[in-house]
């Protein structure tokens, strides 16, 4: 059993997001791993895009930069730095109550930055966690929040901005399930849902990937 399922707090911990680390393939071609949208395709922007690149920006997977899986979900953002793009997963299971922590993975080939966003339906936002620098190593970004209601349209939205070429990596949704392993009710731990804070943290092994990576 992977380590992340085990117990935490009180509670048990179950992964949320389906093709975590953007690999499973681009069957419509949009430059987005399968599980996962760009923004403009829940935003109304979609036909901006042709094969996933627009004027201005480029979504791709990329085979050759990657922290762990074999792939990462590129973005490819030119200008003056003001560009944002993103990427999103939908339709997702919140309850109402319950807390969620997140993780992923950036690093990018120029200046700029990353948030994330958990809502609904675009643009619906639950809580959006400041914005912190993206830097030219691999690097981990940790949020977390309780939803405020329960929803099968939950949304998970990865946000960057500025100039160059970031790659996403390695997401993670873990929701803190009211089951634990043993069929006990798990405490609640966490009643506050904003704000909250994207912290980073280095990673120490940054090339050549670890061989098992978060
Ligand atoms: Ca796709």
């Amino acid at each position: 059993m992977d380590h992340a399922h085990g117990l935490h707090s009180g509670g048990f911990w179950a992964e949320k997001l389906r093709d975590r680390k953007f690999e499973e393939g681009d069957l419509d071609r949009d430059g987005v791993a399968n599980a996962w949208v760009p923004q403009e395709r829940i935003s109304n922007h979609y036909d901006e895009l042709v094969n996933g690149k627009g004027p201005d920006r480029q979504y791709r997977i990329d085979t050759q930069q990657y922290y762990g899986g074999g792939a990462a979900q590129a973005i490819d953002l030119a200008g003056n730095g003001s560009l944002h793009a993103g990427v999103d997963q939908v339709s997702l299971h919140f309850e109402k109550g319950r807390s969620y922590k997140f993780y992923v993975y950036l690093t990018l080939r120029g200046v700029g930055s990353t948030w994330v966003d958990f809502g609904e339906h675009w643009s619906k936002v639950y809580a959006h966690s400041e914005s912190a620098a993206v830097h030219d190593e691999w690097t981990k970004y940790e949020a977390s929040f309780v939803a405020p209601e329960t929803t099968n349209e939950g949304r998970v939205h990865i946000g960057v901005k500025g100039e160059g070429t970031f790659w996403v990596d390695s997401a993670s949704l873990m929701s803190e399930n009211t089951f634990s392993p043993h069929g006990a009710p798990a405490k609640r731990t966490q009643t506050n849902a904003l704000p909250i804070c994207l912290r980073k943290k280095k990673v120490q092994k940054v090339w050549p990937p670890p061989l098992t990576p978060e």
